[in-house]
């Protein structure tokens, strides 16, 4: 079985292109692939790429890219350890706990 690093490898030579950096457009499908179940909207995308573009030429190299996905994978890992079973919805009570344990996590990556 391959293990999440190859297969982010994998998926980005696969979506980056010939140019080997992602767009927004190449973003989006990428995480729509690899956070299956959760539907990125370009404009989420393009908010990401001005975000983890650390090198500030519009694009993701694989560095920023895989940086970007271990922050969504994260921020998914606090969302589901607040959220209701049942519904799959953070409850307003837990969401102070929710944004507290993702600002602790967002404080150790940057
Ligand atoms: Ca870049």
């Amino acid at each position: 079985m391959k293990d999440s690093s190859s297969l982010l490898a994998e998926l980005f030579a696969k979506f980056s292109g010939s140019d080997e950096v992602l767009d927004a457009r190449e973003l989006k499908q990428i995480l729509n692939k690899v956070f299956k179940g959760t539907e990125f909207s370009t404009e989420e995308c393009r908010t990401f790429v001005s975000l983890w573009d650390k090198s500030r030429n519009a694009v993701l190299d694989y560095a920023e890219f895989r940086e970007l996905c271990d922050t969504l994978s994260e921020w998914q890992n606090m969302f589901f350890q607040y959220s209701d079973g049942p519904t799959g919805c953070v409850l307003v009570k837990q969401l102070r706990k929710c944004f507290k344990s993702i600002g602790k996590v967002n404080s150790i990556i940057s």
